[in-house]
């Protein structure tokens, strides 16, 4: 393993004002997201939206450190024969790719899931490294509720995540390593807090059980909310703050970055959690955006599978791109998003 390469490639994802486009849904998420805009899911409006959005120039050179991939995408070319992939990689962006297998009922916890894709990962990592990428996602659920999560599910799961981030940094391959604890529920702010504290800590420790290096990996959690349902809704300071002692508390200082996940929060909630959070400021790592709805509900919409939509719906990713840039840097105003409007 070279781990100064890796920590090379992990400081570009985190760069400053820049973030990642997490473009990676699988089949059936991909699915639903179409099914909202009414257009049909095939493997050429899959290639035609994510084409879009990668020949966005704006967004993709001057805020989309990197995109992460869905399978079906990294062998993909576009429409005049150019690889997806370089694509990305000609606007300076780094491509990454989705290596779990999604989530399964894990036994004897009722409502609580696994992630998959542990098995032949070893023999499919040099064969994405080999297509271009330089960095993977594994993405594990953990949700709320009466009685759940169970210390069972927290712990299978990090332990995948940790067996999954070590194969990648010994296949020259820069993990993200992805927890999320859902937005599901009726739990307040607080319980969020707590949930998420133990799942962190429990993922560092199989990490270093696993001998990860922190240095060449990047972490993806949920930021610090009241579950969609709660009655009790949290300002955008308290949301920040929350956040911020969380991660002091659990991410050592050796982690180049973290790059949020959305998890449900409107395209605006997003951005401004993570700009209030950089403007606290005095923070040991980069901390920025990997979001997957926050930044592409909008060009989903403007697009809406029609070809004379494209101009707009390349608008609408770099203008969600650009506030999440500027969100980064701690630079983010709510008048921007109004301009634009
Ligand atoms: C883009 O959504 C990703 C794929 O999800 P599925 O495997 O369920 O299809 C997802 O992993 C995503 O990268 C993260 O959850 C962050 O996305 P959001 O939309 O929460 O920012």
């Amino acid at each position: 393993m070279n781990l100064s390469e890796l920590n090379k490639i992990a400081k570009a994802m985190v760069a400053p004002g820049k973030g990642i486009l997490a473009a990676d849904e699988s089949s059936g998420t991909i699915k639903k997201r179409f099914d909202a805009i009414k257009v049909e899911s095939n493997e050429d409006n899959r290639r035609d939206y994510r084409e879009l959005l990668f020949r966005s120039k704006d967004a993709m050179q001057k805020r989309i450190s990197g995109v992460i991939l869905y399978d079906e995408t990294i062998w993909q070319k576009a429409k005049d024969g150019t690889p997806l992939v370089k694509l990305i990689e000609q606007a300076g962006s780094i491509p990454g790719i989705k290596v779990d297998e999604g989530t399964k009922p894990l036994p004897n916890c009722p409502g609580e899931l696994i992630t998959y894709g542990l098995d032949g990962l070893p023999t499919r990592l040099p064969k994405y490294y080999e297509q271009g990428a330089r960095f993977a996602k594994w993405r594990a659920v953990i949700d709320i509720g009466a009685g759940i999560p169970s210390y069972a599910a927290i712990a299978t799961n990090a332990h995948a995540l940790a067996r999954y981030a070590a194969l990648c940094q010994v296949n020259q391959i820069v993990p993200i390593v992805e927890p999320e604890v859902l937005m599901d529920g009726d739990h307040d702010i607080d319980r969020c807090v707590e949930v998420t504290e133990f799942v962190l800590k429990e993922t560092f420790q199989q990490l270093y059980y696993q001998k990860v290096a922190l240095e060449g990996m990047v972490l993806k959690p949920n930021m610090a909310v009241p579950g969609k349902k709660s009655a009790k809704k949290a300002s955008v300071q308290e949301v920040a703050e929350k956040t911020v002692k969380l991660l002091k508390e659990c991410v050592p200082a050796a982690v180049p970055g973290i790059a949020f996940l959305s998890g449900g929060q409107s395209d605006e909630e997003a951005t401004a959690h993570l700009d209030a959070m950089n403007k606290i400021g005095n923070l040991p790592w980069g901390l920025t955006f990997s979001y997957g709805r926050a930044l592409q509900a909008a060009p989903q919409k403007a697009w809406s599978g029609k070809n004379e939509n494209v101009a707009a719906a390349q608008r609408a990713f770099s203008h969600r791109a650009e506030m999440n840039g500027l969100a980064a840097l701690g630079q983010w105003k709510s008048d921007l998003e109004k301009k634009a409007a």
